[in-house]
């Protein structure tokens, strides 16, 4: 397996120091520009057209049925069911614990003041249909607006063939609340979600993995709805030495790779036994694997393992990579996590691969990729809802404030807000309360 390996300046050089520009002048962000004008322009129309031009056929119905729901069960295994089922309890569990509530804070009979959380009322879930059509991701991305209390959960994903959707995406929506599923992807969907059409409803927020399409149309609508985030390539950093298990470091990296050729998988280690141990799994593992092709090209193309002196230099470079997953495959695991600063989502321990987190455990798997975990942060409660801060003073309250607040309306000359203070308290003949 010729992966490449590297010595830490080395690895620094290639993958650290440049920041890469997102910006896409491009071919791909023409198309989104040309799709999503064409559908805020005409609609239905232009819609249908793309559904058509894009996916092949059009179904006549884009809202799938109650019906098409119902049968879906049917077509879907008890065992699937029953998995999706604990996979949702949870992740319900473990973003029930999310949930803010709003903030009174009452400084004294004179002022109250605070925030409302309160939840978005219709929130769109991106789903593609291709190869990434996993219903882990519908979970994933469903579950937190029901907990946030979104009232309308719509769901966009393509029809197979035209007709219907993938029975299991249609199962894991109901599982996990979503209110109505439409039959369209791509980015005449992202489109529709945003300006609506005849059958498609404006949502407020559009969230959901998808291609360098659909990424680029959220890009484009961004401002004139919200959306989670810009999701590059997945991404897989490992911190690992003598103590891990080089079947367990291989085995994560290719779960990583099978994703997508552009994935990156990197291992940092102290230990040389540790790459060449990798190095020969990682060969063995591909040998059987279904997806052996995707794997194999990410690993070839951006696969890194990485020798470095100590594992203080492991911790460096990781934070400086701020990947979307860090596994530490280190005895005593817990104790290293206050050495990360940057990553997306931390699995800790050799019996914690990140299967567990994409599917199961509870954390979510919509995580920040490309660095940007350095500032922001995965799917949460949170990004389903809003804060409100509200004020309230009473009339001696204001007489307190008045010289401060006057004071600096005169200082950046708005004697309009200096008024709206003042006429409030001038004294009046008779008012008793003046
Ligand atoms: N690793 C992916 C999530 C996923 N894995 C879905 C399997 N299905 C991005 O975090
Ligand atoms: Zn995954």
């Amino acid at each position: 397996m010729k992966i490449a390996v590297y010595q830490a300046q080395q690895f620094k050089n290639q993958f650290l120091n440049k920041r890469k520009s997102r910006s896409q002048a491009n071919h791909v962000t023409q198309v989104a520009q040309e799709v999503i004008d064409a559908v805020y322009n005409q609609g239905e129309k232009a819609l249908r057209s793309y559904i058509k031009q894009f996916d092949g056929s059009v179904p006549n119905e884009l809202l799938v049925s109650d019906q098409e729901r119902e049968r879906a069960w049917q077509q879907v295994s008890e065992r699937t069911v029953q998995a999706l089922q604990n996979a949702a309890e949870n992740i319900r569990t473990f973003h029930n614990k999310q949930l803010n509530q709003s903030k009174f804070m009452q400084h004294d009979e004179q002022i109250v003041s605070g925030q409302l959380f309160q939840p978005i009322d219709r929130v769109g879930i991106y789903v593609p249909g291709g190869t990434a059509c996993y219903p882990s991701s519908v979970l994933m991305n469903a579950i937190p607006a029901k907990i946030a209390g979104v009232a309308e959960i719509i769901m966009v994903t393509p029809a197979r063939d035209g007709q219907e959707i993938a029975p299991i995406l249609s199962v894991a929506a109901d599982i996990a609340g979503v209110t109505r599923i439409y039959k369209v992807g791509g980015i005449q969907a992202i489109a529709a979600l945003t300006y609506g059409t005849e059958s498609i409803p404006v949502v407020d927020k559009i969230v959901g993995p998808g291609n360098a399409y659909v990424a680029a149309a959220k890009a484009l609508v961004y401002g004139d709805v919200g959306i989670d985030m810009i999701a590059g390539p997945s991404e897989v950093a490992i911190i690992a030495d003598d103590s891990a298990n080089p079947k367990h470091v291989a085995a994560d990296l290719i779960a990583q790779a099978e994703h997508d050729v552009q994935a990156r998988t990197v291992l940092f280690t102290p230990s040389a036994q540790l790459i060449a141990a990798t190095k020969a799994e990682l060969a063995t593992q591909l040998e059987t694997l279904p997806r052996t092709s995707i794997a194999s090209e990410a690993i070839l193309t951006n696969g890194a393992l990485v020798q470095v002196s100590d594992l203080t230099e492991a911790f460096d470079l990781a934070n400086m990579l701020a990947p979307e997953h860090l596994e530490i495959q280190l005895d005593h695991a817990l104790s290293y996590l206050s050495h990360v600063k940057h990553a997306g989502s931390v699995f800790l321990g050799h019996y914690t691969p990140e299967s567990l987190g994409d599917y199961y455990a509870g954390p979510n798997h919509v995580l920040p990729t490309s660095g940007t975990a350095k500032f922001s942060s995965g799917l949460s409660v949170d990004d389903f809802m809003k804060k409100t801060t509200f004020l309230y003073y009473s009339q001696q309250a204001l007489a307190t404030a008045a010289k401060d607040i006057v004071t600096l309306a005169e200082e950046e000359q708005l004697s309009g807000h200096a008024r709206a203070v003042t006429k409030r308290l001038e004294v009046k003949k008779n008012d008793p309360s003046g």
